[in-house]
């Protein structure tokens, strides 16, 4: 009997350890993490710089720094992104939403692994809006490698409470894909909405329908991972089909 009982306790932990959401099955890139920043505050510009050097990013072993930089230096402050290849500028990213203000941009650490399978490595840059409350919104920031060592560069806002790696292999090609997070309500009840988006030489394509996605989890006040059965009216399809992507090639400065 003692022996049933520990066998049931030690499955229900397991069980209880192992809550996780559908997309968990999927494969997760093999993210490195880099958290090196480096402040530089330019008092007499009224400039904040801080940068994060990756040593041998890239494919020539070069390495790669990323410098943000707020400006307030003009009545309407500046957020820009600068990358340098080795010592070189190679180009600048002049619109981002966010203020890039240093703990904003540092919380997280940088994320670095090959997402689309080219060989090419990309990075995932996490901002954080820092709101209180129960859903905090925050900004992921894609810089996907192209052959001559720039970047394209995709962001958008997601809402989460306290998980934010999101990127799958959902369709099994050997490729990650990138999921938004939002919150829709629907009947006075909250659901986190999850949809899947492939990075194509195109851009940031949906390809939720392929994958039997969105899926829709409801808000409990326990954790909850299972989906909910929800049918959307055109309306509310058409609504949450919404995701505002800011897609940047930058400049180029060699
Ligand atoms: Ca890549
Ligand atoms: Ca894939």
């Amino acid at each position: 009997m003692k022996s049933v009982f520990l066998f049931l306790l030690t499955y229900l932990l397991a069980h209880v350890a192992n809550a996780q959401y559908p997309f968990d099955q999927f494969e997760s890139p093999p993210f490195k993490s880099y958290s090196n920043w480096k402040l530089f505050e330019n008092k007499a510009e009224n400039k904040i710089h801080q940068t994060i050097t990756i040593p041998a990013f890239y494919a020539d072993s070069s390495e790669l720094t990323i410098q943000f930089t707020s400006d307030r230096s003009k009545k309407e402050a500046k957020n820009i992104i600068r990358n340098y290849k080795g010592k070189k500028t190679i180009q600048r990213f002049d619109s981002e939403e966010v203020d890039f203000l240093p703990f904003n941009t540092s919380r997280h650490p940088i994320k670095v692994a090959d997402l689309n399978g080219d060989s090419l490595i990309d990075i995932k840059i996490t901002y954080d809006y820092n709101t209180n409350g129960l859903s905090l919104s925050y900004r992921p920031i894609y810089l996907i490698q192209q052959e001559n060592s720039t970047f394209i560069k995709y962001s958008f806002d997601n809402q989460y409470e306290d998980r934010i790696d999101f990127e799958r292999d959902f369709d099994k090609d050997g490729t990650f894909e990138i999921q938004s997070v939002g919150m829709f309500g629907q009947n006075n009840h909250s659901y986190w909405i999850f949809q899947v988006y492939k990075i194509t030489p195109s851009g940031l394509v949906e390809i939720s329908e392929r994958v039997s996605y969105p899926i829709f989890i409801q808000f409990l006040n326990k954790r909850n991972y299972k989906p909910a059965d929800i049918k959307l009216t055109k309306f509310e399809r058409d609504d949450i089909g919404n995701l505002k992507i800011l897609t940047d090639k930058g400049t180029m400065l060699n």
